[in-house]
């Protein structure tokens, strides 16, 4: 296993890059789709179950575990990857955003953001400083600088100003996180959908230098087709021989294209989420599991589908147990979902590194067409 991190682009095709990370915790294919453990679990799934659909990293979050239990005290009990039996590669969020999206009154200033707790109404601080002691108290293997992200729309002098003060955010991330041989350190671009934004802020990113970029501030109310418009320029502003990691998203439609246009790297709660309220992703779209017409119905959520829900149980059974709120519901949904956002992230490595990504791309958007069976 490496002694240090290192990134190798192994094949393109048109802007779509099949390539690995190693690390000392393990290699990350890519395209690679993060599974979201933000409270130190994926929910309703044992780790082992996580690492059988396939992953190959896990997402934490800085804003969740410092609240509850506590980034001391899962030092004091050997970091987070003993924590919660996950031993290989976790990168985690760096608390800014989460504190935005879900904390009661918080103020920010240069120095960074006070916030109340949404778990009991504390209040706490946060700086670019204490987010790096706390992603080091974790034992995080991929650390993301702290940031601010408005929510879109937003005007331009808003824009601007929030991406200059994630720039010098980054600045104290990359001071404080200092050379920790093995852990990797990555930016965060910032910038809205304004294209001289995102390349301003890829040269200020640049120029401090980190071990991959990640593009922010995107999927936040814009729509797919506003995204897609700023992934057609904005991965190419950083640099080749970089991870580049596009953070929360998405449905499979967006994380296909996201990859299409040079994204390596992906999170997002929806497969898990969603296993939980019932919403299940196949090849051939959306399927309600709630929806009275599964009841009766005997075969499995997706006939081409090798995950336990689908091996072993009817829609019928799902819909049962879904209706009726038993536990097995959120574990069996969810194991199906990651199971099958994996297979899409295999699909597309192997598309890429064959030079048939465009082909791949046809079939799935093909199979989506004809809806659920
Ligand atoms: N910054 C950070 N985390 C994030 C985002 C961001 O912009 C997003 C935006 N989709 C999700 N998670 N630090
Ligand atoms: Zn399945």
């Amino acid at each position: 296993m490496a002694e240090r991190f290192e990134f190798e682009v192994m094949a393109q095709d048109g802007a779509a890059r099949r390539g690995v990370i190693r690390t000392p915790r393990g290699e990350i294919r890519t395209p690679a789709f993060m599974p979201v453990g933000t409270a130190a679990t994926v929910k309703a799934m044992m780790p082992e179950s996580v690492r059988e659909t396939g992953a190959d990293i896990l997402l934490g979050n800085t804003y969740h575990l410092m609240l509850r239990p506590g980034a001391e005290r899962i030092d004091r009990l050997g970091g987070l990857h003993k924590f919660m039996n996950w031993e290989r590669p976790i990168l985690t969020d760096s608390g800014g955003f989460q504190v935005m999206s879900l904390s009661g009154l918080r103020k920010l200033t240069e120095e960074g953001v006070t916030f109340k707790s949404h778990v009991d109404g504390s209040k706490h601080h946060l700086t670019p400083e204490r987010s790096m002691e706390i992603q080091r108290l974790l034992g995080s293997d991929i650390v993301m600088c702290f940031d601010e992200c408005p929510s879109l729309p937003a005007d331009r002098k808003r824009i601007a100003e929030s991406m200059a003060l994630s720039m010098r955010w980054a600045a104290r991330s990359r001071e404080a996180f200092g050379d920790r041989p093995g852990h990797a350190l990555f930016g965060i671009m910032q910038g809205g959908l304004e294209r001289d934004l995102r390349e301003e802020s890829a040269e200020a990113l640049t120029k401090i230098g980190f071990d991959g970029y990640a593009i922010g501030g995107l999927a936040v109310g814009e729509g797919q087709a506003a995204m897609f418009d700023c992934l057609d320029y904005a991965p190419g502003f950083l640099p080749q021989d970089k991870p580049r990691y596009l953070m929360g998203v998405g449905k499979p439609d967006d994380i296909v294209g996201a990859v299409k246009r040079g994204v390596d790297m992906m999170d997002c709660v929806l497969p898990s989420r969603s296993g939980r309220t019932g919403q299940v992703f196949t090849r051939r779209g959306v399927v309600n599991i709630k929806n009275a017409r599964h009841a009766d119905d005997p075969r499995p959520l997706d006939e081409g589908c090798s995950c336990p829900a689908c091996r072993n149980y009817s829609r019928a059974y799902l819909h049962h147990v879904f209706r009726s709120q038993e536990i097995i519901s959120s574990m069996l949904l969810t194991w199906h979902n990651l199971h099958y956002f994996q297979e899409i992230m295999d699909g597309m490595r192997g598309a890429i590194a064959e030079g048939r990504f465009d082909d791949w791309e046809a079939e799935f958007h093909g199979l989506r067409a004809l809806g659920d069976i």
